[in-house]
């Protein structure tokens, strides 16, 4: 007799997030361990995130994963890693309704389709992979059923892409490096929740949607190799600066946020530069925002907006409260004016968005 045929589904919606003080190199490239500490800030989901269902039938052949409507290869190491660290820790389901059944040692046998949307530019540097991996892990959870708390389901994240283990929490989130060599205690811990905050206002200045010329992955790969000023970041400036954000966090400090995240994203792009060979994310549009928000600083003498800058030129602009982030938006659109030859200005115009 033919096996019954079914498919159960589950979907999830992750955010991405935007690290404050920066990961870049690994200690470790199978496992994903990072060198150093990290903090960031989640986004708010409608913004910028990541929607994924996965299904599982016993009519599926394979495992399969399609991204933005295309399917993508499943042969990487990092899906597989979070693909059976989730389905050893799966429990039974039952689902009454449809008269399924699955006992926790079928979900081995079972393949799974996933179909993943981002509602913003893939690899420009927004952190699409840490949305979408934070995701996967999550709705493949619910799925089978995981009962793990979630700086498991951060740690299982982790190996997915590194700063995915931060989007499983809102609010701001400390990606503590850890100190074993298998990992365990690699994983992110929530430090405040979304509402302790939220005054801050966020606006991304799309510079550029094109995909990024040098991977994260590989351009970490070549800065540990190459960079001597990265042992300095990892061993004696972020230990310190990891500190006093956590506190500047915990007393709403703007000024001591604001000082440690642009010094933060201008050591990292230092540590790309010092790399060899030198790897280049920001552009001239990129550097023009710095020094109007930094100009803009100091004639206010106290900081009023903070810049942060990831692998790609897109600036993220964190203004201290509403009425500061209209004065950034009218700023941008007068400093960029929005042309039809001039794409790079036309995208910071056209595709700010305020979160
Ligand atoms: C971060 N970035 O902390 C840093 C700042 C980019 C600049 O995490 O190799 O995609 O998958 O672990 O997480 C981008 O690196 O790299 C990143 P993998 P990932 O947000």
């Amino acid at each position: 007799e033919a096996e019954a045929q079914w498919v159960l589904t589950a979907t999830g919606r992750s955010p991405t997030n935007i690290a404050v003080i920066k990961y870049w190199g690994k200690r470790d490239e199978a496992l994903i361990l990072p060198v150093n500490d990290s903090i960031s800030v989640t986004l708010d989901p409608d913004h910028l995130s990541a929607t994924t269902t996965v299904a599982a039938s016993p009519a599926f052949p394979s495992d399969r994963m399609w991204l933005n409507g295309k399917e993508i290869a499943l042969s990487g190491g990092r899906f597989q890693s979070c693909l059976r660290e989730i389905r050893k820790r799966a429990r039974d389901v039952e689902d009454e309704k449809k008269g399924i059944k699955v006992k926790k040692e079928d979900w081995e046998k079972l393949h799974v389709h996933i179909a993943s949307y981002n509602n913003f530019p893939t690899a420009a540097g927004l952190a699409s992979s840490a949305a979408g991996f934070a995701c996967l892990v999550f709705t493949l959870g619910k799925l089978m059923n995981v009962n793990e708390d979630y700086g498991e389901l951060s740690s299982i994240a982790r190996q997915g892409s590194g700063s995915a283990c931060r989007s499983i929490y809102g609010g701001f989130v400390k990606w503590c490096m850890g100190k074993n060599d298998d990992g365990s205690d690699s994983m992110a811990v929530q430090l405040v929740d979304e509402s302790h905050w939220d005054d801050l206002v966020i606006i991304i200045a799309v510079v550029s949607s094109k995909q990024k010329e040098t991977s994260s992955t590989s351009g970490m790969r070549d800065t540990v190799e190459t960079s001597p000023l990265l042992q300095y970041r990892a061993q004696t400036v972020v230990p310190g600066r990891i500190l006093k954000m956590e506190d500047a966090i915990k007393n709403r400090n703007f000024e001591s946020f604001a000082r440690l995240t642009c010094a933060d994203s201008n050591q990292f792009h230092a540590v790309c530069l010092d790399t060899s060979p030198p790897i280049f994310y920001m552009n001239d549009t990129s550097h023009r925002i710095i020094s109007l928000v930094e100009k803009w600083n100091h004639a206010e003498g106290t900081p009023q907006v903070a810049y942060t800058f990831d692998a790609g030129p897109n600036a993220v602009l964190i203004a201290r409260n509403r009425k500061t982030a209209s004065l950034v938006l009218q700023r941008l659109l007068y400093c960029f004016p929005p042309q039809e030859n001039d794409l790079d200005s036309y995208m910071v115009g056209d595709k700010s968005i305020l979160s």
